[in-house]
């Protein structure tokens, strides 16, 4: 009887260590905050020229979720994912030393502003947790001072309304490793209902690294990872030049 309560008890604690560090790492997402704002999407097809280009870099845990958060959002034309914050020199999934997961985001800021973007980083993260590993920390890589300044002023709000201070860093930019292959829009290569579709875009864009940089993969990613309702991908559908066979599979598979 004894022993049965201690293998019971014993079974709570790893379970309860397994979703801690599940919560801790995960590579998951919900639907973008300013969705609501930010409604209408002119980059949809890869042939949009913007007259400006600006990046901005977030590390927030596991990348694979923020790679679909930030891909769904109209204005934003390519993402992509690495590793950035370290001091070691080539960086890999499996040697990733100091380095931050981090999403890197293209965007054009006449559609959605980086202000947006910080608002969307802050919410969609926990920036008062403390990491068990410094792979999935709280960082804002700034790329100038309009983004430096901007993202103090937000950690000084946050400070001021919460009492804590955020665990979250800002740190000027410098090298960013881009990640493996299968770290790349994550949630639409692994999706298995998806494998049609991922190869309709494999094909339309002719190489891999193509299809990392296309807005069409980068939207589709965000669907496939649960960053915008059903109801989103809907009203965009026909603009993303997709076959009727895509379409339907998407349909089928996203709810
Ligand atoms: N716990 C996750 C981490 C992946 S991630 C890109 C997994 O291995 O599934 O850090």
């Amino acid at each position: 009887m004894k022993t049965t309560k201690r293998v019971s008890l014993s079974a709570l604690i790893i379970a309860g260590a397994v979703a801690l560090a599940t919560v801790g790492s995960t590579c998951d997402t919900t639907v973008s905050t300013i969705l609501d704002t930010v409604i209408e999407d002119p980059v949809l097809d890869d042939g949009y020229l913007s007259e400006q280009v600006e990046t901005a870099s977030f590390a927030m845990g596991c990348f694979w979720g923020p790679d679909s958060l930030f891909g769904v959002l109209p204005g934003v034309l390519r993402t992509r994912v690495g590793y950035a914050g370290g001091r070691s020199d080539h960086p890999t999934y499996a040697a990733i030393g100091e380095h931050a997961e981090t999403v890197q985001i293209d965007f054009d800021p006449a559609v959605v502003s980086y202000q947006q973007l910080l608002d969307v980083f802050w919410t969609h993260h926990d920036p008062f947790s403390h990491p068990f590993s410094p792979q999935y920390r709280s960082v804002i890589f700034t790329h100038d001072e309009a983004q430096r300044q901007a993202a103090l002023a937000l950690l000084e709000r946050a400070t001021a309304e919460d009492g804590r201070r955020p665990t979250t860093d800002v740190v000027a930019i410098s090298a960013f490793t881009r990640a493996e292959d299968d770290h790349q829009k994550y949630k639409l290569q692994s999706a298995v209902r998806l494998r049609g579709v991922y190869g309709e875009l494999l094909a339309r864009f002719g190489s891999f690294d193509a299809f990392v940089d296309s807005t069409v993969a980068a939207r589709l990613n965000g669907y496939a990872g649960g960053a915008a309702s059903r109801e989103r991908l809907e009203r965009v559908l026909d603009a993303l030049g997709l076959s009727e066979a895509s379409k339907a599979t998407l349909l089928a598979a996203i709810r």
